[in-house]
């Protein structure tokens, strides 16, 4: 399962963030687009945006030891204050030496910016985890999941600083497997948390940023683990492409120990 949101848009750019369970607003710095002249004409326009990911990770838990590699296709739209997106996972998951392929869970986010002053904006995100993913293998959780999410950024000097907190719940099926503990293994979570992120970018010229980011869940159920990511991104735009390379590591929690992204989205 892939969690992404689309975070800290701008008016006619969908920033999609995150392959983790926190909103990371994507603070799209855009060279050719200053702020204060993307407005009149751009409110209204709709925006379009088509992905894939590809990933690639390690992960050594208390009771599984193996990998998993995806591709992750998404879609993203926005018009003025409002985006939503769709995204879900392709694996072929090795645990405990079994191979098993299938879809992960489709998570399908809902997004409105409350307030967009000239360097700083903060939103609500609603994502909803659907479980495609089959949740004995690993691969998804077994049941819905809400995860609304407040979100802020702003700019400070050349830094880019983003943030959010979220509270995550799973519905129905409290058989499900992550009843007691995180799970699935290919992007796990506890059944009721809060979520945080927190980012910080640098644009390096004209088209490559680089960042800083982590991310974790705070479990509120006894049988919950605490978990916190770390990763360092760059990102490079050319055109209507945008590219991302990241590496993660997990820092607390066993949610991986190593990850890879390699994502590219068009904006249409
Ligand atoms: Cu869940």
């Amino acid at each position: 399962m892939i969690i992404a949101f689309t975070l800290g848009l701008t008016a006619t750019r969908v920033g999609r963030a995150e392959h983790n369970h926190g909103g990371m607003p994507a603070h799209h710095h855009d060279p050719d687009h200053d702020s204060h002249h993307d407005h009149v004409d751009e409110v209204t326009a709709s925006s379009f945006a088509a992905g894939v990911q590809l990933v690639t990770a390690r992960f050594n838990t208390r009771t599984y030891i193996g990998d998993y590699q995806g591709l992750a296709p998404s879609v993203a739209w926005s018009k003025g204050r409002l985006a939503a997106s769709a995204n879900t996972g392709l694996y072929r998951l090795t645990e405990n030496g079994r191979v098993v392929y299938g879809i992960g869970d489709l998570v399908v986010t809902g997004q409105i910016t409350l307030l967009q002053r000239s360097s700083t904006m903060l939103g609500l995100a609603m994502p909803i985890s659907l479980p495609t993913g089959d949740d004995v293998t690993g691969l998804g959780m077994g049941h819905v999941m809400f995860m609304p999410a407040v979100w802020g950024s702003a700019t400070l000097g050349d830094l880019d600083l983003g943030a959010s907190v979220g509270y995550g719940r799973a519905l129905g099926d409290t058989g499900a497997p992550h009843d007691h503990g995180v799970w699935p293994l290919v992007d796990p979570m506890n059944m009721q948390e809060v979520t945080w992120t927190a980012t910080a970018e640098l644009p390096l010229g004209r088209a490559i940023r680089v960042s800083a980011r982590m991310n974790g869940g705070v479990p509120l159920d006894d049988v919950g683990h605490d978990r916190v990511i770390g990763g360092l991104r760059t990102s490079w735009t050319e055109g209507r492409v945008e590219t991302r390379f990241e590496l993660q590591a997990g820092l607390v929690g066993d949610p991986f120990s190593f990850r890879g992204l390699l994502e590219s989205m068009v904006h249409f």
